[in-house]
């Protein structure tokens, strides 16, 4: 029998390289949308697309930008939104009769974007000790074997509760308190992936573990920094706040080792898809939307804000008093001096060496941030994959903070969070920390939750490995593909006695599996949910602390479907936990009222959230209250990170396409990089393709050898690039196989898929 295999097949076909598109968004967009409806069935497309983001409809399933408070438009969503919402509305079903037709190891052999584009799963499945096929089992069934499983551990910490950030409020929170009454704060999370090293800087920073502007202060930024983020793609309505902040006269700076299209042109859909209003011409270019983009190296952020900080300095020392907001540094800060003294001590050499931007340029980055009386910079993974994360981070706040630039209006710390409810699962308690508000979760459920540290993601993987869990139970997500160092992963998971996924469809974690396997359907944002109460809506939190209600209206794509808090509410009751879970599973308002009880913020959580979206609090951004151990926002001073790459070496980021969510891979193309029908490309500069001897459109294997382990990805197409020499670029999940499980980021334990030290040869050299 062969073994599953981990690893994506090879490609067919070889990606084709053209021109990438001139404009983001746009009339492309628009007839993309419209083919998505189509494939949805017009009517059930429609419908579907008409309720995202509206205040009675459901949360888009997408990323978390914020959506309007008031005045959303008939089509509050985007392209990618339309196709989040298209790959869980598909008319295509799996059931018993594929399983049986496709064995586990056939269905391995398959591309990631086949796997998806077979439709929703509908019924539960099981895959038996030594059985080649999943077969149907009853729900009841599913939950009694899982719960027999967690029965016979040594201790409740040789089990894993993932969550991926997709899950409602209402889900995680009896998700994280199942976890917790079984006795165990093992609860990694996508975020240990994604935003964790922005919770750690933010959290040392000023005091909160999110960001502190809303969507107003867009409407009164002067300037914003777009750094490590490609908003077109993965944020594409964020583009819209940015080109109406361009309009009103706001600077935009990007900084970035790739000219991301969207902070370059931009045209905005909602002008071509508002039934009111009449199509533009198609001859305008778009609105160019960054005015100044740093190019700069891979991790070399952290060099660029000390060059930006150095020259406002120099600034502030040739005319005192005019640069730096000194009631604020003096009322409001602590640690001024010595960063002072380290910029002072800083060289332009050093600085210019390590970001690769020239010192005209960051002074003029400089000059922007001087005139602007309210800055906000957002940021994505670009800078909280790196080894030095969280440092790099910390400087973007005290590049804020020089200036007063938190706690103002139109001014603030913007990260912008991945997954639609990844932020409101942390909030909810999903987390390996222990959560600020553990006495009351405990005084209301009546038990002792375990107070010491749980496993991150990274420290999950390892302890399947070296087998102290055994038990693996994700709430959705693709833990094999969306984790680094894919064959070490996918050794971890053999290990295990059981792991069984809740999904809505099907990916290459349901096929690289521990001794028994289960597949736990439920279902989808879009869908329908009701209980046994009556109709039930759900609750997210968005990227800037905003509580929505999300409630779907398509029919169920199977009766066999259970909602997330139903299955949450199975297995709790089959583990024989106390807690009143089919009360919970009836009716969520129920659940609610012991949020309300337990979480901050909360208080009359139902009643408030069906009134409208309501915010939750932010000290650092309503009160300028720092709750940090000097109660003051902090200045943190760090060393520019010596480069690590060798002599014939490469650094490699690990981005996406604008074909995928994540893992999902709707697509094969990146039309905004000229990218078509296939995935297994490598970005290079021309010059280094040169240098190694190497053509455009050959196929190359790379090589990562961290802690003395080969890592080998084969087979990809080097595609000339506008990337800085000795940068390169590859899409995730292909290159999971090279991030190496040892590499992360100091202080997040976050795997740095934007830092992967590679060599590059000829394939199959
Ligand atoms: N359509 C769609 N939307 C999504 C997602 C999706 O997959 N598809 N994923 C969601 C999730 S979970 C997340 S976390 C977000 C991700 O949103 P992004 O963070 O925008 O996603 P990435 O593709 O990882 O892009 C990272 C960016 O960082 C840049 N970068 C890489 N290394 C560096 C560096 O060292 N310094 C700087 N300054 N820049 C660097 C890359 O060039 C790229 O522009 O999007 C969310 N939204
Ligand atoms: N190399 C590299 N690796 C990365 C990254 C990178 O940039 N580079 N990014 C990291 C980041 S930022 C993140 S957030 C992680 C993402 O990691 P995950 O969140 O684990 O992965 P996804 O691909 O988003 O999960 C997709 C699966 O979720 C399931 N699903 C979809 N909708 C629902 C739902 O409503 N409920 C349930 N229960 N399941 C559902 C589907 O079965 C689908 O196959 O990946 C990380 N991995
Ligand atoms: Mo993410």
């Amino acid at each position: 029998m062969s073994v599953p295999s981990a690893q994506p097949p090879p490609e067919t076909e070889p990606p084709r390289l053209g021109a990438p598109s001139a404009a983001a968004a746009g009339l492309k967009a628009v007839g993309v949308t419209a083919a998505l409806v189509g494939r949805m069935g017009v009517a059930r497309g429609v419908r579907a697309l008409l309720d995202v983001n509206q205040a009675d409809g459901f949360d888009c399933q997408s990323c978390a930008w914020p959506s309007p408070d008031r005045d959303r438009h008939t089509f509050e969503f985007c392209e990618n939104g339309a196709k989040a919402v298209a790959d869980e509305a598909t008319p295509l079903k799996i059931g018993r009769e594929f399983f049986a037709a496709h064995s586990v190891a056939e269905l391995a052999a398959r591309s990631d974007h086949w796997l998806n584009a077979q439709g929703r799963l509908v019924e539960p499945l099981v895959l038996r000790p030594g059985a080649t096929h999943y077969a149907p089992i009853a729900w009841d069934d599913a939950f009694q074997l899982i719960a027999a499983e967690l029965r016979t551990l040594p201790t409740p910490d040789a089990a894993a509760f993932y969550t991926s950030g997709r899950t409602s409020n209402e889900a995680a929170f009896l998700w994280q308190l199942l976890a917790r009454q079984f006795g165990t704060n093992n609860l990694p999370d996508c975020s240990n992936m994604c935003h964790e090293s922005s919770g750690a800087a933010l959290t040392e920073s000023i005091g909160i573990g999110k960001g502190t502007v809303t969507l107003e202060d867009f409407d009164h930024a002067e300037a914003i920094f777009v750094i490590g983020q490609n908003p077109g793609t993965n944020h594409p309505r964020m583009l819209s706040a940015l080109a109406s902040a361009k309009a009103r006269g706001a600077t935009i700076v990007s900084i970035n080792p790739l000219p991301e299209i969207g902070t370059e042109r931009f045209k905005n859909p909602q002008d071509f898809l508002h039934p009111l209003k009449a199509l533009p011409t198609l001859a305008g270019e778009g609105a160019r939307l960054a005015d100044l983009w740093l190019q700069s190296r891979i991790a070399g952020d952290l060099a660029v804000f000390k060059g930006l900080m150095k020259a406002m300095l120099e600034a502030e020392d040739a005319a005192p008093g005019t640069v730096l907001d000194h009631a604020f540094i003096h009322g409001h800060t602590h640690g001024f001096e010595a960063l002072a003294a380290d910029l002072r001590a800083a060289h332009w050499g050093e600085i210019i060496g390590a970001s690769g931007v020239a010192e005209n340029e960051i002074r003029a980055a400089a000059a922007i941030a001087i005139q602007s009386r309210a800055t906000i910079c957002c940021w994505a993974m670009g800078l909280t994959q790196q080894p030095e994360a969280v440092t790099t981070i910390q400087q973007v706040v005290n590049f804020l903070l020089l200036r007063g630039s938190i706690g103002r209006r139109g001014a603030g710390a913007c990260p912008v969070r991945g997954h639609s409810n990844v932020q409101g699962d942390r909030t909810m308690g999903i987390c390996e920390r222990v959560p600020a508000w553990i006495d009351q979760l405990d005084v209301e459920f009546g038990f002792v939750s375990p107070r010491a540290h749980g496993l991150d993601t990274v420290e999950a993987i390892r302890a399947m490995h070296d087998g102290r869990v055994r038990v693996f139970v994700a709430m959705g997500g693709n833990f094999l593909s969306a984790t680094p160092d894919t064959e070490f992963t996918a050794a971890a998971l053999r290990r295990c006695a059981l792991t069984a996924h809740v999904s809505t469809k099907l990916n290459r974690a349901h096929l690289v599996t521990g001794r028994t396997a289960l597949i736990l359907p439920c279902l989808g944002r879009s869908e329908r949910d009701v209980q046994s109460g009556g109709e039930q809506l759900v609750t997210t939190e968005d990227s800037m602390g905003i509580i929505n209600s999300s409630r779907g209206r398509l029919a169920p794509a199977s009766p066999g479907l259970r909602s997330e808090v139903a299955i949450v509410c199975g297995l709790g009751e089959a583990l024989g936990l106390r807690a009143p879970w089919r009360e919970f599973a009836a009716n969520y308002d129920l659940v609610r009222e012991r949020i309300a009880r337990v979480v901050p913020g909360f208080e009359d959580y139902s009643r408030r959230v069906r009134a409208g979206p309501f915010s939750l609090p932010n000290a650092p951004r309503e009160r300028r209250e720092w709750r940090t151990a000097t109660k003051r926002a902090n200045f943190f001073v760090a060393p520019i990170p010596p480069s690590v790459a060798g002599p014939g070496e490469f650094v490699m980021m690990t981005i996406r396409t604008h074909d995928q969510f994540n893992t999902t891979v709707y697509g094969l193309d990146d039309r905004y990089r000229g990218v078509f029908g296939g995935r297994r490309v490598v970005f290079m500069h021309a010059d280094d393709i040169a240098a190694l001897g190497l053509m455009q459109g050959q196929r190359v294997d790379l090589t990562n050898r961290h802690g003395g382990a080969e890592r080998v990805a084969r087979g990809f197409m080097v595609a000339p690039y506008r990337i800085p020499r000795g940068c390169v670029a590859t899409y995730f999940p292909e290159a999971n196989v090279l991030v190496p499980i040892g590499s992360t980021a100091a202080g997040s334990n976050t795997p740095t898929s934007k830092f992967v030290v590679v060599t590059i040869a000829a394939a199959g050299g």
